[in-house]
């Protein structure tokens, strides 16, 4: 027999929805259980996002936890988007009303959400296994669960499936409930760590003849560099020096250069574009990374997945405070409008940045009157950086 444990809301997954959704919740007084399938130590050094909007750290900061990404997280109030070898400012600042974005790595985030769930007796329960959600078409929903050898069976009001693109939750649907609308795109990521202090104060989006680069950067002494590749791009087919020579390349601008240093770690990421509708089946409600997926050229899987729980949060405090279902049943409908402006978003930057491999010539010409026309238009630079420092929440 399993042991039976019982909660207000069961959270699977420890991701930046699952952990951020926890702490909303204990802040308005209501219980929650998060269960992840990975160790805290690995979920609190995956690199991945580090592009924070205005609205994602004034909710950090707002919770409580937004000490040390203020200390150490860098404002930027612009990017540079380069073609032709020359780079184009877009002016956040102006161009929004003072808004800019904050770098600091999604792992950082984790960890400060950790130490908070800890420091205020929060129940996260890291490595478990065979993970099951069961019963969410009624009102007595339940998690089952194995950790260091023991089943368990976690009884809630609701389950949130904050687990990620991969995970069990979505799956669970029963089949025909959701429809999902996909895009794949014809290229991939090749991202580097390195050792090496950032070549620019702000982040470089580079259109080149040999494909997309970006330069971004974690610290003042950590550079985050991504170069676009074939989807299915062998990892071991680039050593270091040849990641270097074509950063070099497809970066290069005149009297400008490229600090090199160690790589400390690199990848290959696939790109997709991926939402399914509704958001919600019974007392299961979808958020972030496993109810849609952006190409991160626009930096916001991170983001919209914050958002995401923002809007799951106040539906169940309403809930738990006035017994209405109200805010809950729109949930799904709340989220989707937003969700799709920013699908809108990261597909435009990932359709004006890189290089399609059946482009036409038309295209290429196409891309780069865009690429003109946003550097060059105060309106259509307005429509990048007012999209890009976030929108508003409703
Ligand atoms: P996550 O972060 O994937 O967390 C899901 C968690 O669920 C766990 N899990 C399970 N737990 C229990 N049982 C199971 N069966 C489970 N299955 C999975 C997983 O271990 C994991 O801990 O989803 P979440 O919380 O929705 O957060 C989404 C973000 O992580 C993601 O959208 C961003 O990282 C995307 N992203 C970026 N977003 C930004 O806003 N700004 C950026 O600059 C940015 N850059 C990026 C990115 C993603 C990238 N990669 C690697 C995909 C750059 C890259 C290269
Ligand atoms: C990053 O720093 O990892 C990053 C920045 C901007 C993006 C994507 C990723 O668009």
């Amino acid at each position: 027999m399993p042991t039976s444990l019982r909660t207000q809301v069961g959270i699977v997954g420890a991701g930046p929805a699952g952990l951020v959704l926890s702490h909303l919740l204990h802040l308005q007084g209501i219980d929650s259980v998060v269960v992840e399938c990975r160790s805290r130590a690995y979920v609190e050094e995956r690199v991945r996002a580090g592009v924070l909007e205005q609205g994602t750290v004034n909710l950090l900061a707002e919770i409580g936890v937004g000490e040390r990404m203020k200390a150490e997280g860098l404002v930027h109030y612009g990017i540079e988007l380069r073609f032709g070898g020359r780079g184009h400012r877009i002016d956040f600042q102006e161009l929004t009303g003072g808004k800019g974005i904050t770098i600091y790595a999604q792992h950082e985030v984790l960890k400060d959400l950790n130490n908070a769930r800890v420091a205020t007796g929060g129940q996260v329960f890291f490595e478990v296994e065979d993970v099951s959600v069961h019963d969410f078409d009624g009102a007595r929903p339940k998690i089952r669960y194995r950790k260091d050898g023991s089943d368990y069976e976690l009884h809630c009001d609701f389950i949130a499936g904050c687990d990620g693109f991969h995970g069990i939750c979505r799956p669970s649907i029963p089949v025909g409930v959701l429809t999902e609308y996909d895009r794949v795109y014809p290229f991939g990521w090749l991202g580097i760590l390195a050792d090496a202090p950032p070549s620019s104060e702000e982040l470089v989006y580079t259109y080149h003849d040999r494909g997309f680069a970006l330069l971004s950067m974690r610290t003042p002494q950590i550079s985050r560099l991504y170069l676009q590749c074939n989807p299915d791009e062998d990892i071991d087919a680039w050593d270091d020096e040849r990641i270097w020579q074509e950063l070099h390349v497809r970066l290069s601008s005149e009297g400008w250069g490229l600090t090199e240093g160690p790589i400390l770690q690199k990848g290959i990421t696939g790109m997709r574009s991926f939402v399914v509708e509704p958001m919600q089946y019974g007392r299961l409600f979808l958020a972030g990374d496993s109810a849609h997926i952006v190409p991160p050229t626009g930096a916001k899987g991170l983001n919209l997945a914050v958002a995401d729980v923002q809007v799951l949060a106040r539906a169940l405090a309403r809930f738990y405070a006035t017994g209405s279902q109200c805010l809950l049943n729109k949930y799904s409908h709340t989220c989707l409008r937003r969700v799709w402006k920013v699908q809108r978003f990261s597909w435009w930057m990932t359709s004006m940045l890189h290089r399609f491999p059946d482009e036409k010539p038309f295209d290429h010409r196409r891309q780069l009157a865009e690429l003109d026309y946003v550097t060059s238009s105060r309106a259509a630079a307005t429509t990048l950086a007012e999209n890009y420092v976030g929108l508003p929440m409703e």
